[in-house]
């Protein structure tokens, strides 16, 4: 257990860089803790699968990552991933209500958000979609040569898709600047990963692509953002892909609605004695690098953000009968 972890320094992480960290793992956090209330109220069409529980992993990611260059595929767990590559917020609300202002005027839904200006190839409901989807990024990157990572997202259950392993041996075939991060919560729906994942950890699978894989423990954001550095800087440097594996737990549902039958008391536990904010907030705190009121107003600033964004969405437009056949086409 880390509970009782003693407060340590970070490296290379100053206090703006904290700030932001804190900032996008607490974004994500409200997000899903308010579509969580939203949707029980029956206004947000289609399926919405949260990722609360899960920020360290997608904020230790892609601090490292840049609007331009670097892409990212995502999963049908998505939000997470998309506010920390810095989509914004007030769109995706809008895009989850199915609304015009929202990334893909409401034509999309929770689980393809894209927003192609940021990098963010989109939300995928397909599992094990995004890892071929980065060996295409990471090989335009390569090609360009302006030193780009591509980096896929999946869980414990898209671990074991025929097209992620196919994907691991393609990027290491190519010597490709890819980035793989196993997020594993420990199920794909109801089964669990114990049961279903063969050979023990995922990470271990990287050996049998030449490849480094990596075991992180997801609830501590400096443990994610310090393996993510190695593992991006290594790509950016033509030293070919990395598995990254995330051991974390998601604090919902598979999806909005589930009951959970196969599980008890491990949530709770997990929220009380890991949750990645508790963790952090301590941490930074304890060792002197913020104070908690610096904290405490970027809460505040979140939680009017999100009000916003609800509020604003509710209030936006849905589409109509004449925007069916727009973004439908592209003209090369
Ligand atoms: C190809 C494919 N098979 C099955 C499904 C149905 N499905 C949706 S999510 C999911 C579980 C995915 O589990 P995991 O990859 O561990 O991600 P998590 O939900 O835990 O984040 C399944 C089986 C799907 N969407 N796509
Ligand atoms: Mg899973």
């Amino acid at each position: 257990m880390t509970e009782t972890a003693p407060a340590r320094p970070a490296p290379g992480l100053d206090d703006k860089a904290l700030l932001t960290a804190y900032r996008t793992m607490r974004t994500i956090r409200v997000f899903e803790e308010r579509l969580h209330e939203e949707f029980a109220t029956g206004d947000i069409p289609g399926f919405v699968h949260l990722y609360a529980g899960e920020e360290a992993s997608a904020t230790g990611v892609c601090m490292h990552l840049d609007d331009d260059r670097d892409a990212l595929s995502s999963t049908h767990r998505g939000h997470g991933h998309c506010i920390a590559k810095g989509v914004d917020v007030k769109e995706m609300m809008a895009e989850i209500y199915g609304r015009t202002s929202g990334s893909c005027h409401g034509k999309g839904g929770s689980m393809h958000i894209a927003d192609l200006s940021k990098g963010m190839l989109g939300a995928n409901g397909i599992v094990g979609g995004g890892p071929p989807l980065i060996c295409g990024a990471a090989l335009a990157a390569k090609l360009r040569g302006d030193g780009g990572v591509g980096v896929a997202f999946f869980g414990d259950g898209g671990s074991n898709q025929g097209t992620t392993l196919e994907s691991l041996n393609l990027a290491s075939v190519w010597n490709l600047p890819a980035v793989f991060i196993a997020e594993n919560n420990g199920y794909a729906e109801a089964t669990s990963a114990a049961w279903s994942v063969g050979g023990g950890d995922i990470a271990n699978r990287a050996a049998a692509f030449g490849m480094p894989g990596v075991i992180v423990d997801g609830f501590d954001f400096f443990a994610v953002h310090e393996a993510a550095a190695e593992a991006v800087e290594r790509a950016r440097n033509g030293g070919g892909p990395t598995l990254i594996e995330v051991k974390l737990t998601r604090y919902y549902g598979h999806f909005e609605g589930d009951q959970q039958t196969y599980r008890s008391t491990e949530v709770a536990e997990a929220r009380e004695t890991l949750d990645c904010l508790k963790q952090f907030r301590r941490r930074v705190t304890e060792s002197g690098q913020l104070a908690a009121d610096q904290l405490d107003q970027v809460d505040a600033e979140v939680g009017r953000l999100i009000d916003e964004a609800v509020a604003e969405a509710k209030a936006a437009p849905l589409p109509t009968r004449a925007d069916l056949e727009t973004d439908v086409h592209i003209s090369y």
